[in-house]
């Protein structure tokens, strides 16, 4: 199975999201863990999404579409420590507005560093995720880092999340066909929520799901 994707647009702000009734799946995380290239290896493409060694490359939300009903949206980075304190904050308030507004999220993907873990901002993204009953999946990225020896512990490290993480290799493919079935069951799986205000997420994610 191949995810046949293809880069629409980007937006800075709500008034640049497209308009179409697509389940999306956002993919999130620190800035160079690994979620262009996670997005360019599930649609089997080298060039896609733009990647870079360098942290901090994408800077605005990358929506594609996906087949029929479906679209992925490759965020922006956070925690990226050289970045200038304002464009920190402009990208973080752009995640974060686009997590609590976007009606057809079909699920948050959240990448971690298989070496590191989960540290706070992953923690809260988790929590965020399971007061709005939003889908999340964990992916562990580049495990071609782990020996053998290590990937349990690294495993142990994600418990605190409270879901398994994928283990996922863009260099070798670990992972990728597993992530692809899981985002695609939860776009099948799909519900749609209303949008909360955008300052919500950082205060207190109010239960309006039930
Ligand atoms: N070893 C290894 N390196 C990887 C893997 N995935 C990504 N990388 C490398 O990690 C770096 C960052 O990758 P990106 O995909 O640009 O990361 P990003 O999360 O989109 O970064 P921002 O756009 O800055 O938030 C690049 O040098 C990639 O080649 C992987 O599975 N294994
Ligand atoms: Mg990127």
């Amino acid at each position: 199975m191949r995810l046949e994707a293809k880069f629409v647009t980007s937006a800075f702000g709500p008034e640049g999201y497209p308009h179409w009734e697509r389940g999306e799946i956002a993919l999130a995380g620190r800035s160079n863990v690994g979620k262009s290239s996670l997005l360019n290896a599930l649609a089997a493409s080298q060039s896609l999404a733009r990647t870079s060694r360098t942290p901090g490359r994408t800077r605005a939300l990358n929506f594609f579409s996906v087949g029929d009903d479906l679209a992925i949206v490759d965020l922006p980075g956070y925690g990226f420590a050289k970045m200038a304190r304002a464009e920190a904050a402009r990208i973080a308030s752009m995640m974060n507005g686009y997590l609590v507004r976007r009606e057809h999220l079909a699920a948050l993907v959240v990448l971690i560093d298989a070496r590191r873990g989960p540290q706070r901002e992953e923690l809260d993204l988790a929590a965020f995720a399971a007061e709005r009953s939003i889908p999340l999946i964990a992916v562990a990225t580049k495990c071609d880092k782990l020996r053998r020896s290590e990937r349990a512990a690294a495993t142990a490290r994600f418990k605190p999340l409270g879901v398994e993480p994928i283990l996922c290799s863009t260099l070798d493919g670990e992972g990728i066909d597993e992530l692809r079935r899981r985002i695609v069951g939860c776009a099948r799986a799909g519900t749609r929520r209303p949008a909360l205000e955008a300052d919500d997420m950082a205060a207190d994610p109010s239960r309006d799901d039930a």
